[in-house]
């Protein structure tokens, strides 16, 4: 009896152990990037290259602006006091632009895969 509540736990321990591992290595807490006044902060946003990202981005201002990028191809539209996640796929060790396209004239960032 002893033996086989042993081995249960050890099934157990092998299951917590395993999800604790997937947990650390696939996800990341997400890069938070806000949005005050049409500007990003921070509007430099560093990622690891050749893994995927998650950016969540808190708009504070009174009206929606979509996170707009040709380079990462991504176009997400967030109200005005909201957020939205944004995946960032697996990028190439780079540059990649990004704007608030409905306020381009500040609302401007840059991604940097390293
Ligand atoms: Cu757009």
């Amino acid at each position: 009896m002893i033996m086989k509540n042993l081995s249960l736990f050890a099934v157990v321990a092998a299951f917590v152990a395993a999800g604790a591992l997937a947990t650390s290595s696939f996800a990341q807490a997400p890069i938070e990037v806000r949005l005050k006044n049409h500007r990003f902060t921070p509007n430099v946003i560093k990622v690891k290259a050749n893994q995927p990202s998650m950016i969540m981005l808190f708009n504070d201002d009174d009206t929606a602006d979509e996170f707009d990028s040709s380079s990462l191809k991504i176009e997400k539209v967030v109200a005005g006091h909201n957020k939205g996640a944004i995946r960032v796929r697996a990028l190439a060790p780079g540059k990649y632009p990004f704007m608030g396209e409905y306020h381009a004239a500040t609302a401007q960032g840059m991604v940097i895969a390293e």
